[in-house]
């Protein structure tokens, strides 16, 4: 274990040298509380879900690859990893479900009839915990989704059905926030397309903007729900059109008044969703960031603290949208230990936070303004190089969970203990 004495003389030290570039260090940590993460539901179990015994994600155009033992099995287990990541997560964050998750009590309950009921123990649960929660649709591991469309199908039942199990989720979602007492994000992602050219883009356009116009009909109170749609360039089998673009979400969601949900690994590979917070912020309420990574056709491998994740940060930090920009983790992998795939993933997250808050905004801006392009470009190089790691060990250590490499080994013991009999 590091030693407490080690983590506060770093952090003197790293205090006494961002002042003298003009930043608080405390008060960085301070504004860190208000970084809330959602944790994705769908990591600890491969984005199987709870509708019967052994289900496996099924098409859509995503893909979890690996067997690394100690997938969660129950809803008991994915809140016991949930707990355990949490533990080695300092501040507060939240948990995203997706509508798979449902405690169907061994039942079989269509996406068209899941209720409240069926998330009530994770309402209780959440707020035994004193966190928050978000929710999502499932329009994916259906045999009414396996002909590639679903709000966008011109098959009018499976486009009915799908309406309806959307509708739900909303409804879900909202009673969610109102019994937590902070707004749950319902975020509705569908994996519609064409893995070929096809002849009718508009027609499926159509369909799908008349479906969440059905959708949307129904208002809840913005203190209980969050709505938000995902745009997403291609998927896997879905690479020639993808209904659901980024054009086509960003007109629905301005002109409808709803959030717009970015996902990292959703745009061409030289498009930064960094760079699109502040071109979307002036015309929507808010904004659900998927922070996820892209590798060649993936786009859903675990966070690492790259170019990236830090330009996310430093954009929601500079435009002070700490507020109207909602942080949400959206990748899988089944190749590795999957509590250490949430932990690196949101410790970078974090660590980004920590970065662009100890940035020094206004000495840069007075390079910039004054067309000091070298100084500038200079001054960002020379940040790379200041001791915001320590703050971020003092940050843990100060919430009473590991510092630094320590969670390794922490995550070792809960694969031994726990992981590994499952
Ligand atoms: C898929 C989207 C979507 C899903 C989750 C499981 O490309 O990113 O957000 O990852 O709904
Ligand atoms: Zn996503």
């Amino acid at each position: 274990m590091k030693d407490p004495k080690v983590v506060e003389n770093a952090y003197r030290h790293a205090k006494e040298e961002y002042a003298s570039i003009g930043v608080d260090t405390d008060a960085a940590l301070r504004t860190m509380d208000k970084v809330r993460i959602s944790l994705h539901c769908w990591q600890t179990d491969d984005v199987g879900g709870f509708e019967r015994p052994g289900a496996e994600l099924g098409g859509g155009g995503i893909q979890v690859t690996g067997n690394y033992p100690g997938k969660a099995r129950s809803i008991g287990q994915v809140k016991k990893d949930i707990e355990k990541v949490m533990s080695l997560l300092p501040g507060n964050q939240r948990l995203n479900l997706h509508a798979i998750y449902g405690d169907f009590g061994g039942e079989k309950v269509d996406r068209d009839q899941i209720e409240v009921k069926h998330f009530q123990g994770w309402i209780d649960w959440a707020k035994k915990l004193g966190i928050g929660l978000d929710f999502n649709p499932t329009c994916f591991s259906h045999p009414y989704a396996d002909g590639g469309y679903t709000l966008a199908s011109k098959n009018e039942t499976y486009r009915k059905f799908w309406v309806e199990h959307v509708k739900r989720t909303r409804k879900i979602a909202a009673e969610m926030g109102h019994q937590l007492g902070t707004p749950a994000g319902n975020n509705i992602w569908i994996p519609d397309g064409s893995k070929d050219v096809p002849v009718d883009r508009n027609g499926h356009r159509v369909l799908l903007k008349k479906s969440l116009d059905e959708i949307f009909q129904v208002k809840y109170p913005k203190e209980h729900l969050f709505d938000t749609v995902e745009c997403k360039l291609f998927g896997l089998g879905v690479e020639a059109m993808t209904v659901g673009s980024h054009e086509f979400y960003m007109g629905y969601a301005v002109r409808s008044n709803i959030g717009l949900c970015l996902d990292t690994g959703h745009f061409h590979p030289t498009e930064q969703i960094g760079d699109k917070i502040s071109s979307m912020l002036p015309f929507v309420d808010g904004l659900l960031l998927h922070v996820s990574r892209g590798v060649r056709w993936d786009s859903d491998h675990v966070v690492i603290f790259n170019d990236e994740l830090q330009l996310i940060a430093q954009e929601i930090v500079r435009a002070k949208a700490l507020d109207r920009v909602r942080i949400g983790l959206d990748y899988f992998d089944g190749s590795l230990n999957r509590i250490g795939a949430y932990v690196v993933g949101a410790r970078a997250a974090q660590l980004a936070f920590i970065f662009a808050l100890l940035e020094p905004t206004p000495k840069l801006l007075g390079y910039e303004e004054a067309g000091k392009n070298f100084e500038r470009l200079a001054f960002l190089e020379v940040l790379k190089t200041k001791p915001y790691a320590a703050v971020y060990d003092y940050y843990c250590a100060k919430n009473n969970v590991p510092v630094g490499e320590d969670f390794i080994g922490e995550i070792g013991k809960y694969e031994t203990e726990e992981l590994s009999k499952r």
